[in-house]
């Protein structure tokens, strides 16, 4: 039984190693909201909101993710009485719609509050399978294809399993084209475009079509599913979605349209664990492989996609870098890193998610804290 006694929120601004550029926008410096959930037992949750500055890649920001966890999310949990961690999404689903980073938040907080009171790691309560999870990089829209190229080489080395590479009309084929004869037939490349094309770039995204790419992400609008399948029926590489899958039911869509086949699961984005679990069970009773996004997450919100990619249907690499792609210091001890062999190792041996807050950085980063509290 848990009672969810606060939700306490902290904002704190960690600034990249290097400024990250996507088809849409620029970041230099993350705005992460994170969660602290006790419960009248005292055990404690964990989470991170991964709602960008801007509305630029999903509707929700980090201001309005704030205000819906004070003034909706927050008091709708505190004071419940509840079996376990699957009741938290429901319970949010009631009569509020959309704002799936803010209610995510919470619910994987309190999955990863059911954990450490288990006394089972996040990752096995989750239903998870895997020990070691593969490691892609994902690379922001760079200058020239010369610094392109550069990058990728590196990363290459470091021992990644696949490269992504962001793309919009004008750095688009010729980048992806001279990383594809640097590094060579067998390197995993993807593009991510976030939504820069229509169908009328379709001369383009047949030209992409001919680079041997593992797959293009949401190549078109943000919320579609049937632009997407006319370019699907037309290309032979697949259609990766991302920022159309919201849950379950737009995966139905997807595979009944046939939009794309394969999906990136970040956990954030579609509301929290039970649906991101759903959206793979459902994925895979159907073929369709998933591999779990990022969204430049510090060491709590990458436990929690560590966790999640432990399931059995995340067969292709997922975007969790080491905390040193992203930042001069983490927030949690220990840092995540990844093997030489491109492998990030599942935390197994602790209860909870697998990694401590390093409770003197996070006051140290933090702008503001706000608390909802059982009355
Ligand atoms: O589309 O996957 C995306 C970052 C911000 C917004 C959208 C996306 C991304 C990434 C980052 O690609 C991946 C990572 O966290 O390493
Ligand atoms: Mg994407």
């Amino acid at each position: 039984m848990i009672r969810i006694e606060s939700i306490r929120a902290r904002e704190i601004h960690l600034e990249l190693r290097e400024p990250f550029k996507i088809s849409s926008g620029m970041q230099y410096v993350r705005r992460i909201v994170l969660l602290e959930i006790t419960d009248a037992d005292g055990a404690v949750g964990w989470s991170e909101c991964v709602a960008g500055e801007k509305s630029n890649y999903m509707p929700e920001s980090v201001d309005v993710a704030w205000l819906t966890l004070e003034q909706f999310i927050g008091p709708r949990v505190v004071g419940r009485d509840l079996d376990g961690p699957e009741q938290v999404r429901p319970l949010l689903e009631e009569n509020m719609r959309g704002h799936w980073f803010a209610k995510g938040a919470v619910e994987m907080g309190v999955w990863e509050l059911a954990a450490r009171k288990q006394g089972v790691p996040l990752a096995k309560l989750l239903g998870g399978v895997r020990e070691r999870i593969p490691v892609g990089v994902s690379i922001g829209l760079q200058e020239s294809p010369e610094k392109l190229v550069e990058k990728a080489r590196a990363y290459q080395t470091e021992g990644y399993r696949k490269i992504k590479i962001k793309v919009k009309p004008g750095s688009d084929v010729a980048f992806v084209q001279a990383v594809r004869q640097d590094l060579g037939p067998e390197a995993s490349l993807m593009a991510d475009a976030n939504n820069a094309y229509t169908l009328d770039d379709f001369a383009v995204l047949k030209q992409l079509d001919e680079l041997s790419l593992t797959m293009i992400e949401q190549p078109l609008a943000w919320d579609d599913v049937v632009q997407h399948a006319k370019l699907q029926r037309e290309l032979k590489t697949p259609i990766c979605l991302d920022e159309s899958i919201t849950g379950a039911d737009r995966v139905r869509d997807m595979l009944e349209l046939d939009s794309g086949r394969i999906v990136n699961i970040k956990p954030g984005r579609v509301g929290g664990f039970l649906s991101s679990r759903q959206i793979h069970d459902l994925c895979q009773a159907n073929g369709v492989p998933v591999w779990c996004g990022g969204m430049l997450e510090s060491g709590i919100g990458r436990a929690h996609n560590v966790a999640l990619a432990s399931l059995p249907n995340f067969t292709l690499p997922g975007d969790v870098s080491p905390s040193a792609r992203y930042w001069e210091r983490d927030i949690v001890e220990p840092e995540w890193t990844m093997d030489p062999d491109g492998m990030v190792n599942v935390p197994l041996d602790k209860p909870g998610m697998g990694v401590e807050v390093d409770r003197d950085r996070v006051a140290e980063l933090t702008v503001r804290e706000m608390e909802v509290r059982a009355k």
